[in-house]
């Protein structure tokens, strides 16, 4: 008898110790990202964790870690594949080095605006690019903006594409991007990108691209004077989950994951193209000089560049693309 009373009072207490822990310790979902807070991909981040946190009742709590303090987009794409980390958002720029599927996005000038960029994003074949991470341990979860990507120095006006010859220049760690560069003549400088500030200031590089809310979100304009709206990139960025921990949740958690990606998703591109309209404005008032240059003559410029990654790229999203 007092064998069995002992056995009900134990497994009352661990009943109530487990009950006690699933409400008061909600799923922690951190989210790990290199930009800065009022960027696009923070400013994103915040309407994923409102949402989500609002469909589970709490059940999911969402932390948001900007500034590369969960580490570089490479270590956070290994680190949400390996399950260390559970959730990320990071440019596509690193991307080809976990599938080879996310070069087509890297090619100079492929799109030739936003909507046509979101029409690839989120049809067939962005749709089968996302998929093409999850034997990586990625739930790919949908594809957000960084934006196109225009180049930045504190040298000289650079309007042409031989102005940029000899410079040197950051990339992302990015096979297509480092031979566009040395394709226009200059000498590509891959690194991370928690390194570029010191680096620029330090004049160990001349000058780096990026989408303008990047520039402005991280004070370049402290340390850079020009900025040449090339756009020779567009730049996507991926949401994604830990393949491992996403599976280990409930039907209605999932659901309510991928219902809150989805809606932040487009929360996010429109916070990025509206933030996109008004930086030049916000830019020159820093005391930045903006430069507008010819496309066409960058586009051509940087044409070769098709050709030597050609083979390597699946044909079929080149045609979904290019139509030809
Ligand atoms: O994802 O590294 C870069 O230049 C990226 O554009 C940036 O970290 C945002």
């Amino acid at each position: 008898m007092k064998k069995l009373m002992h056995v009900i009072m134990l497994a009352v207490l661990f009943i109530s110790i487990a009950s006690i822990s699933f409400a008061k310790d909600p799923i922690v979902l951190r989210i790990g990202m290199t930009t800065e807070i009022g960027g696009h991909y923070h400013s994103g981040a915040v309407y994923f964790k409102e949402q989500v946190e609002k469909y589970t009742n709490g059940k999911v709590r969402v932390d948001i870690f900007p500034s590369s303090q969960l580490g570089n987009e490479r270590d956070l794409v290994e680190g949400v594949g390996m399950g260390f980390i559970e959730m990320c958002v990071v440019s596509t720029g690193p991307l080809p080095n976990f599938s080879p599927d996310f070069m087509i996005f890297d090619l100079p000038y492929i799109f030739k605006d936003r909507d046509e960029a979101f029409k690839t994003m989120d049809g067939e074949v962005g749709t089968e690019i996302l998929k093409s991470l999850e034997p990586k341990g990625i739930k790919a979860l949908g594809f957000w903006e960084n934006g196109f990507r225009h180049i930045s120095n504190n040298k000289k006006s650079i309007t042409h594409p031989e102005d940029v010859k000899g410079m040197k220049i950051r990339t992302m760690e990015n096979p297509i991007h480092q031979a566009t560069f040395k394709t226009l003549g200059a000498t590509p400088t891959p690194m991370a990108w928690s390194e570029v500030f010191v680096a620029l200031q330090q004049g160990v590089i001349d000058g780096q691209e990026n989408p303008l809310v990047i520039m402005y979100t991280t004070k370049l304009y402290e340390i850079q004077k020009y900025i040449s709206l090339t756009g020779h990139f567009y730049s996507p960025a991926v949401c994604m989950i830990s393949k491992q921990i996403f599976d280990s949740f409930p039907t209605e958690i999932q659901e309510a994951i991928i219902k809150a990606e989805k809606e932040a998703r487009d929360y996010e591109r429109q916070f990025s193209a509206k933030l996109d309209e008004q930086l030049v404005e916000s830019l020159k008032k820093e005391g930045v000089t903006i430069i507008e240059v010819d496309k066409e003559e960058w586009k051509n410029a940087c044409a070769p560049v098709y050709d030597q990654f050609k083979s390597q790229i699946n044909p079929k999203y080149l045609e979904a693309i290019l139509g030809n």
